[in-house]
């Protein structure tokens, strides 16, 4: 057993063999200009800025032995998985399946939906595609993670208060024991990162654990 002394709101505690690092959404679209991050009308540079300490955290998780899963927000390409409710929210500078210079803006196989090149998952390394914001909604995650006998899982990605944080409330609710690293993620509105670290382990840890990456480097 492996114990992260510093988490808050107490010491995280977990067995490596049981353990996968969940990195979500850090793919081109959101990372990269011209993408749906940006035709949202966010700054897109904010979130690169994550990328050389998520691949330091994948690099422990590997070499660890922890199954390794990567997330792609995406939709199939004639967008029978994407609501109109969604597609057609809010006035973006183009939606969800518009031809934008890194191909169709969140669709699957386009250049844009690819993972950055820095954080490309090796052999053997789930990659979920997901509809929604949840790693959980309408993918095999679920079944994916019993079959492996997975009991904790320790979260990373974009962005912290969208697709992290809900990923890591569906976690929670079915039961795993989450840990999100708190500078492995990153937000187009930095207060709304601060926030949601603040909520996921408020209450005696209602949602999870938080830490930093030193400090999981320093549990092993
Ligand atoms: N807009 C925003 O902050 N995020 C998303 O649309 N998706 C993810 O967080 N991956």
């Amino acid at each position: 057993m492996t114990t992260v002394a510093h988490a808050k709101p107490a010491p995280y505690t977990f067995d490596a063999r049981r353990t996968a690092l969940v990195v979500i959404d850090m793919q081109r679209d959101f990372i990269e200009p011209g993408g749906f991050g940006e035709a949202l009308g966010n700054d897109v540079s904010l979130l690169a800025g994550i990328v050389p300490t998520v691949a330091r955290l994948l690099a422990h998780a590997r070499a660890q032995g922890w199954l390794v899963v990567h997330t792609r927000e995406s939709h199939a390409p004639d967008l029978s998985d994407c609501p109109p409710a969604k597609r057609l929210r809010g006035a973006p500078s183009a939606r969800i399946g518009d031809v934008g210079p890194m191909g169709r803006i969140l669709i699957r196989g386009e250049p844009g939906n690819a993972i950055v090149d820095a954080l490309a998952p090796h052999a053997g390394e789930l990659v979920i595609d997901k509809p929604g914001k949840g790693a959980f909604y309408a993918t095999r995650l679920g079944e994916e993670l019993a079959a492996r006998g997975i009991t904790h899982l320790v979260f990373a990605g974009v962005t912290t208060e969208v697709c992290v944080q809900t990923s890591m409330r569906e976690a929670n609710d079915r039961g795993y024991t989450c840990l999100l690293i708190e500078d492995a993620t990153a937000s187009y509105i930095p207060a709304f990162r601060d926030a949601a670290i603040a909520m996921m382990h408020s209450q005696g840890g209602i949602v999870g654990w938080t830490a930093t990456l030193d400090s999981l480097l320093e549990a092993v």
